[in-house]
């Protein structure tokens, strides 16, 4: 979706705006919000990022399949800023899809480098009552940030939209996704996708020569267990995060 650069400035959705991405998220599993964050910002956090990583790599291996890992992010400065952690715009359809009293969970994010591989299609949350085929309303949310612009050769994440959300209990992903409908998430970097975590989706291989960063932020309903850490969060930064930015890190490690 194109937002109006009021929208934008204003950090402020149209009354139906919010109302048609809450209602895409709900029946297609995602929306994605182009463009939001400046350009400057973005190059700025991209720069921090790509410093962290490169710390990071010289020091593990991948760990999400051939040269594609999945890291934490430290939770300071650029990457702290409440543009990213309590981003008005997506705050708005993630508190109508989970309640007002979400919390945030998880604060990393996925880098398709050169050479990386298709993933094995999948869901990244359990489902809450997998011997039924119930399906029910979204609990978890995950907020991805691209730092550079997501293209078809840069190993851009691929979606099964229109449903797979709803995923009852005992489904065959691996046989019936090559058969669906899947596509890609081609999006300019600084956008928002907000996606349900249950949509099925996979990283695809980044044939460029660039690392391919995106941010990732998980949202969820207050009562959910998950297997994730906590987040280590300074109290001098949980100090100066704003009121909303402190209640949705309110469950995390703050010391
Ligand atoms: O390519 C991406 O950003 C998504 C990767 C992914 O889904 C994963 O590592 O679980």
């Amino acid at each position: 979706m194109q937002l109006t650069s009021a929208e934008r400035e204003s950090g402020r959705l149209q009354e139906e705006t919010l109302r048609l991405a809450v209602q895409a998220v709900k029946v297609n599993g995602y929306v994605v919000f182009e463009e939001v964050l400046p350009p400057d910002f973005i190059s700025g956090v991209r720069a921090e990022f790509l410093r962290v990583f490169e710390e990071h790599t010289a020091r593990t291996d991948p760990n999400r399949g051939a040269n594609r890992y999945q890291m934490h992010l430290p939770f300071q400065a650029p990457f702290c800023d409440t543009a990213i952690t309590a981003n008005p715009l997506a705050l708005a359809v993630i508190d109508q899809l989970l309640g007002p009293d979400c919390v945030c969970h998880y604060f990393a994010s996925d880098t398709a480098m050169p050479g990386s591989d298709y993933q094995a299609v999948h869901s990244d949350i359990h489902l809450l009552f997998p011997e039924t085929e119930l399906s029910l309303p979204a609990y978890s949310v995950v907020l991805n940030i691209p730092l550079v612009d997501f293209r078809e050769d840069n190993g851009p994440v691929e979606i099964w939209p229109g449903g797979t959300h709803f995923m009852p209990g005992g489904i065959e992903m691996q046989k019936l996704a090559p058969e669906m409908h899947s596509q890609s998430v081609l999006m300019p970097a600084g956008s928002l996708l907000i996606r349900d975590m249950r949509m099925w989706h996979r990283g695809t291989p980044n044939r460029s020569q660039e690392t391919r960063p995106n941010l990732a932020l998980i949202y969820s309903r207050p009562w959910l267990k998950t297997k994730y850490p906590p987040i280590e969060i300074g109290a001098e930064n949980y100090d100066r995060l704003s009121e909303r930015a402190k209640q949705l890190f309110r469950f995390e490690n703050i010391s």
